[in-house]
C-alpha cells in the first residue's frame, strides 16, 4: 500500500517542538518510576474508529474516505483496511489493536460465509502481526449494529437471536485466541431496555449471565488464558443499560459467579455519561480487584452522549494515571476508542488524533508519578484516618468490638470533636503545583 500518512515515523521531539507530526511528551524509552513509558502505556488502536468509521452522523454522510483504495465490502477492502491499520500503528509506535468481528470483514448473508471471511482476514492479519511485532489487546463481537439485535443479544426476547449471538461470541473468541489477544470484551450496548412495560429484567439478566458463562467455559476450553471484561456504559444506544457503571457491573459479576474470570474495561466517556469522573470508575474497579483495561477517550461535558474524542484533558489523564499507578498497572492496556471530529477527515488528522492522545497520557503519567513521589497526597490520607490506628479505632478496624461497647464508649465521650478538615483546596493546590510548577 502506498504511503497515506505522509510521515514515515512519528518521533519524540520534545515539548518545545513545532512539528505537528512529532510527540511533544510521549518519549517511549523515558523511565518513569523504574519503567519505560511504553511499558506503562501499552496503547492500542481501535479497528472500528480508525479503519471503519467515516464520520457519519444523524444529519449527514461520512466525510472520511475509509475505502483505502478498494471497493467497500469486499475482501480486498478488508485487507486494505488491515494494511492501513498496520501502517498507522507502525508510524506511531502503537503496539496493540482491538477489534470487533464485524470490523475485520463485511458480514455475509449466512454465518458460515461470514466465518470463512473472518478466517481469511485473520490469516492475513497474523502475517502482518509477525512482520511488525504488533499484538492484539482484545477482541469482541459486534452484537449491537445489526437490526437482529434491536432487543439486545444475550438479553434478546428471541431465542434464535440469542443463539446467533452465541455463535458470534464463539467465533470472536476463536479469533481472539488465534491472534493471541490478551482480553475479550463484552460491551452490552443493547443489553438494556427502553420501558419496563415490555421487559422482564431478571430473565434478561440471567440470560446475559448464561451467555457470559458459556463464553468463559468455551474460552477456557480452547486455551484462552486472558481476562474477560465487561465494559460498563449507562446509556446510548439503549435508555437503560444493565452495565450502568463499574459498581453495577461488579455486582452483576458477583451475583452470577463470574467475578473470577472477568475484570472491567473502563472507558472515560462511559464513566462521565454515568455521572462519575473517569477516576471514580477506575478507583471502584481497582479497590474491587477488577481494574483490567482502559478505553482511552474523552467526552464533552456539554453533550449528553458518547463523543469518543481523542483525549486532551491532561488533568483527567493525570487522575487516571494516578489510579493506574496506585493499582500497580493494568493487565490490559489503553485502547484509543477515539475518533477525530467529523470535519477532521484526513489521514493526517487521524495521525494527529493519536499523537494528541499519546502525548496527553504521557503527560498524565509524568504528573501522576510526580504526585506519588511528592508524597503529600498519600501523607494526608494516612493522617486523615489516623484515629483508626489505635484505641477504639483499631478495635473497629480489626472487628474486635460491637455496638454495645461502642455505645458505652460514646457515652463516656460525651460528644466527639469535629473530624479533621478534608483540606480539599490545599490538596487541589498541590495537584496544580505539580502540574504547572517547575
Ligand atoms: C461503544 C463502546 C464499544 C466497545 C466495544 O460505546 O465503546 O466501542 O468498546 O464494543
Ligand atoms: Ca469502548
Ligand atoms: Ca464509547
Amino acid at each position: 500500500m502506498k504511503e497515506i500518512f505522509g510521515v514515515k515515523r512519528v518521533e519524540y521531539e520534545g515539548a518545545a517542538g513545532k512539528n505537528p507530526f512529532a510527540f511533544k511528551f510521549y518519549d517511549a524509552d523515558r523511565m518513569i518510576m523504574g519503567k519505560p513509558m511504553k511499558e506503562h502505556l501499552p496503547f492500542a488502536m481501535a479497528w472500528w474508529h480508525g479503519l471503519c468509521a467515516e464520520g457519519v452522523d444523524m444529519f449527514g454522510a461520512g466525510t472520511a474516505d475509509k475505502s483505502f483504495g478498494a471497493q467497500k465490502g469486499t475482501m480486498a477492502h478488508a485487507k486494505a483496511k488491515a494494511d492501513a491499520g498496520f501502517m498507522c500503528m507502525q508510524r506511531l509506535g502503537i503496539g496493540y489493536f482491538c477489534f470487533h468481528d464485524a470490523d475485520l470483514a463485511a458480514e455475509a448473508a449466512d454465518i458460515k460465509e461470514t466465518n470463512r471471511r473472518l478466517d481469511e482476514i485473520t490469516d492475513y492479519i497474523l502475517v502482518k502481526m509477525r512482520e511488525t511485532g504488533i499484538k492484539c489487546l482484545w477482541g469482541t463481537a459486534n452484537m449491537f449494529s445489526h437490526p437482529r439485535y434491536c432487543n439486545g443479544a444475550g438479553s434478546s426476547n428471541s431465542a434464535d437471536v440469542f443463539a446467533f449471538a452465541a455463535a458470534q461470541v464463539k467465533k470472536a473468541l476463536d479469533l481472539t485466541v488465534k491472534l493471541g489477544g490478551k482480553g475479550y470484551v463484552f460491551w452490552g450496548g443493547r443489553e438494556g431496555y427502553e420501558t419496563l412495560l415490555n421487559t422482564d429484567v431478571r430473565f434478561e439478566q440471567e440470560n446475559i449471565a448464561s451467555l457470559m458463562r458459556m463464553a468463559v467455559d468455551y474460552g477456557r476450553k480452547i486455551g484462552f488464558t486472558g481476562d474477560f471484561y465487561i465494559e460498563p456504559k449507562p446509556k446510548e444506544p439503549m435508555k437503560h443499560q444493565y452495565d450502568f457503571d463499574a459498581a453495577t457491573a461488579i455486582g452483576f459479576l458477583r451475583q452470577y459467579g463470574l467475578d473470577k474470570d472477568f475484570k472491567l474495561n473502563i472507558e472515560a466517556n462511559h464513566a462521565t455519561l454515568a455521572g462519575h469522573t473517569f477516576e471514580h470508575d477506575l478507583r471502584i474497579s481497582a479497590v474491587n480487584g477488577m481494574l483490567g483495561s482502559i478505553d482511552a477517550n474523552q467526552g464533552d461535558p456539554l453533550l449528553g452522549w458518547d463523543t469518543d474524542e481523542f483525549p486532551f484533558d491532561v488533568y483527567s489523564a493525570t487522575m487516571c494515571m494516578y489510579e493506574v499507578l496506585r493499582a500497580g498497572g493494568l493487565t490490559g492496556g489503553f485502547n484509543f476508542d477515539s475518533k477525530t471530529r467529523r470535519p477532521s477527515y484526513t489521514y493526517e488528522d487521524m495521525l494527529a488524533g493519536f499523537i494528541l492522545g499519546m502525548d496527553t497520557f504521557a503527560l498524565g503519567l509524568i504528573h501522576a508519578a510526580r504526585l506519588i513521589e511528592d508524597g503529600r497526597l498519600d501523607g494526608f490520607l494516612n493522617e486523615r484516618y489516623a484515629s483508626f490506628n489505635s484505641g477504639i479505632g483499631r478495635k473497629i478496624r480489626e472487628g474486635k468490638t460491637d455496638l454495645s461497647e461502642l455505645a458505652q464508649y460514646a457515652e463516656r465521650l460525651g460528644a466527639p470533636e469535629m473530624p479533621g478538615s478534608g483540606k480539599q483546596e490545599r490538596l487541589q493546590s498541590i495537584v496544580n503545583q505539580i502540574l504547572f510548577g517547575k
